[in-house]
C-alpha cells in the first residue's frame, strides 16, 4: 500500500479563520480524499501555529491571558475544519509538549553542528509576517502583504546559516516536482540567484511568549523555525510508528504568502539537520472579497461560517475549488457561487438524480436488473483525463471533467426520452444511468463527500473507491429514492 502525507500550513490564532484559510484545507482534504480512493495509506494533517509573538499582542489587545486566547481561537479553526468536513488525522497545535520538545531537538542538532551561532541583528520587523523585510520588499514604507509599517529592531539573536545552504536550494527548487506551480518556482529561484542569502536569525530575545531555545533561556525560538517543525513533530519525530510511515511529506500545501518559508528555510533546515526532504511544495493563489485583501491583520475578514450556513458546505466546497484555476488568485463573489449552485450542482447533478431515482422508484419500485448493457455512457467518461488532472494538481479541471459527464447522462436522458419509454427497454437505460451515478458518486466525493454520501443512500451502495469505477460492476439495484440534493438558491 502507498502512503500519502499531506499537510497545510498551520494558522496563526491571533484572530477568527477567514475564507483563505478555509480554501486550503479544502483543496488539501481533496487530494487526501482522492489518494484515499486510491487506495493509499494516508496522513492528513493541520492544525495552528500558537507561539507567534503576534498571538501574544492580540491576546493583550483583547485584554486575555494569551494561552486562554489562543485556546479559544484555536477551537475556532479546528471547528472550522470539522464544519468543512475536512478528514484530517491530526490537529496539531504547536504549544503541544511533544511539538516544544522536537523543537528545541532539532534547534539543538542545528546548534551543535555549528550551524546557528550568536550575533546581533538590526533590521526592519513585520510582526503581520513575523519576519524581518529588506527595504526592497517594501511599499511606501509598508509591507505590502499587512500594509503596516515594520518595526526597527536592533537586538541580540542567534543566526542559522542559511547563506551556505544555497547553491544546494537553487538544485532542489530546480529539481522536478519539488516546488509547484511553475510561476512560484520561478519567483523563488530568481530571488535566489538574484539575491544575497542571508544567515536567518532563528531567535528572538527577552520574550514572555514561545518555546525557549535549548542552549540561552533568555532567547526564545523565532516562531517560524519551530511552526515549520510541526509537520515532522506531528508524526512523533524521530522515533515514531507515524514519522517513520508517513515522512517525508508527499504535498506541503501553501498559500503563496509563504512560499520562501517552505522552499528555502524549510528545506535548509531539514538538511542541517539531517531529515530527508519533502516531495512537493504545492503554491496556492490568495483569494480576495470583492477584490480586497483579507487577513486578520487586515481587519476585513471574511467568515467561512457565513457561507456555509448560508448556502451549504459543499456548495462552498464546490464553487471555490470549480471558481479557481489551482495556483492563481481568485476573488470570492456570492453570486457566482450562487450562480454555481444552480446552473450546475442543481440543474445538472441534482436534476440526473433526481430523474433517475423518480423513474426507478416509480416503474420499478426501486428494483432494477442489469441484464443489458449499453456501452454509449461508457465512452462518455472519461477516467484517465480526470486523473491525469489530479495528478497535475489542476482540481478546477478534474471537477469540470466529472461534471461534463454528468451533462452527457442528462443528454442521455433527453435523447432517449426516458419518460416516454416503458419494461425492458426502460429498465436498460435506467440500469446504465444508476452505474453512471454510483461512479459519479465515487468521484465526486473528494469535492463534495456530503453529497456523494447521500447519492451513496440513494442508490442504496456503500462508499467505492477509484477501482470500482467501472461499469457493469453492480449487477441489481434496490434504490431508495430521497430528498432532492441541492435546493435552488433564488
Ligand atoms: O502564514 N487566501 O499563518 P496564516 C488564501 N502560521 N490563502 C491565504 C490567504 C488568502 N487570502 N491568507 C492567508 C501563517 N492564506 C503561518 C504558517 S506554516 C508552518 C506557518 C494562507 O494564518 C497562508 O498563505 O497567516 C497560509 O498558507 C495559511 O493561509 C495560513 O495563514
Amino acid at each position: 500500500m502507498k502512503k500519502f502525507y499531506i499537510t497545510t500550513a498551520i494558522d496563526y490564532v491571533n484572530g477568527d479563520p477567514h475564507i483563505g484559510h478555509a480554501y486550503e484545507k479544502i483543496l488539501a482534504d481533496v487530494l487526501a480524499r482522492w489518494h484515499y480512493l486510491k487506495g493509499d495509506d494516508v496522513f492528513f494533517l493541520t492544525g495552528t501555529d500558537d507561539n507567534a509573538q503576534k498571538n501574544q499582542e492580540a491576546a493583550k489587545k483583547a485584554g486575555k491571558n494569551t494561552k486562554e486566547f489562543i485556546d479559544e481561537n484555536a477551537k475556532k479553526f479546528e471547528e472550522l475544519c470539522n464544519d468543512l468536513n475536512i478528514k484530517y488525522n491530526y490537529f496539531i497545535r504547536t504549544t503541544e509538549s511533544r511539538h516544544e520538545k522536537v523543537s528545541k531537538e532539532i534547534f539543538k542538532i542545528v546548534y551543535d553542528k555549528r550551524e546557528i551561532y550568536k550575533g546581533s541583528y538590526e533590521g526592519l520587523y513585520c510582526t503581520g509576517c513575523e519576519a524581518f523585510l529588506t527595504e526592497r520588499e517594501l511599499v511606501d514604507g509598508k509591507c505590502p502583504e499587512h500594509d503596516e509599517k515594520p518595526k526597527k529592531l536592533k537586538e541580540e539573536s542567534y543566526f542559522f546559516k542559511l547563506s551556505k545552504y544555497r547553491n544546494e536550494l537553487i538544485k532542489l527548487i530546480e529539481s522536478k516536482d519539488f516546488l509547484l506551480p511553475k510561476e512560484k518556482k520561478n519567483e523563488i529561484l530568481s530571488r535566489l540567484k538574484d539575491e544575497e542569502l542571508k544567515d536567518l536569525s532563528v531567535s528572538r530575545i527577552n520574550k514572555e511568549w514561545g518555546i525557549k531555545t535549548p542552549i540561552d533561556n533568555n532567547h526564545v525560538i523565532y516562531v517560524w523555525f519551530d511552526a515549520l517543525i510541526n509537520y515532522v513533530s506531528g508524526l512523533d519525530y524521530p522515533n515514531g510508528k507515524n514519522y517513520k510511515k508517513y515522512w517525508p511529506a508527499d504535498v506541503h500545501l501553501i498559500g503563496k504568502g509563504i512560499n520562501w518559508f517552505h522552499s528555502v528555510i524549510w528545506p535548509a533546515m531539514l538538511i542541517s539537520s539531517g531529515i530527508k526532504l519533502p516531495k512537493t511544495i504545492l503554491v496556492h493563489g490568495y483569494l480576495t472579497v470583492n477584490g480586497n485583501k483579507i487577513g486578520k491583520s487586515l481587519g476585513n475578514v471574511v467568515s467561512p461560517k457565513f457561507f456555509i450556513d448560508k448556502y451549504g458546505v459543499d456548495q462552498l466546497r464546490y464553487y471555490l475549488i470549480r471558481e479557481i484555476p489551482f495556483g492563481q488568485d481568485g476573488d470570492v463573489s456570492e453570486e457566482v457561487l450562487k450562480n454555481r449552485t444552480n446552473n450546475e450542482l442543481a440543474n445538472e447533478l441534482g436534476n440526473l438524480v433526481s430523474r433517475v431515482l423518480t423513474l426507478t422508484d416509480k416503474y420499478f419500485n426501486g428494483k432494477i436488473k442489469g441484464s443489458i448493457f449499453n456501452k454509449e455512457l461508457k465512452t462518455k467518461l472519461n477516467l484517465k483525463k480526470i486523473e491525469s488532472h489530479i495528478d497535475k494538481f489542476e482540481l478546477h479541471n478534474a471537477i469540470s471533467e466529472i461534471f461534463k459527464f454528468i451533462s452527457e447522462c442528462n443528454k442521455y436522458v433527453n435523447k432517449e426520452k426516458l419518460w416516454e419509454l416503458e419494461g425492458k427497454k426502460l429498465e436498460k437505460h435506467l440500469y446504465n444511468l444508476l452505474e453512471s451515478l454510483r461512479i459519479i458518486s465515487i468521484l465526486i466525493y473528494p469535492f463534495i463527500p456530503n453529497t456523494s454520501e447521500k447519492i451513496n443512500t440513494q442508490l442504496n451502495v456503500k462508499q467505492g473507491l477509484l477501482k470500482d469505477c467501472k461499469f457493469r460492476l453492480i449487477k441489481s439495484y434496490s434504490t431508495k429514492k430521497g430528498e432532492i440534493l441541492f435546493k435552488k438558491i433564488k
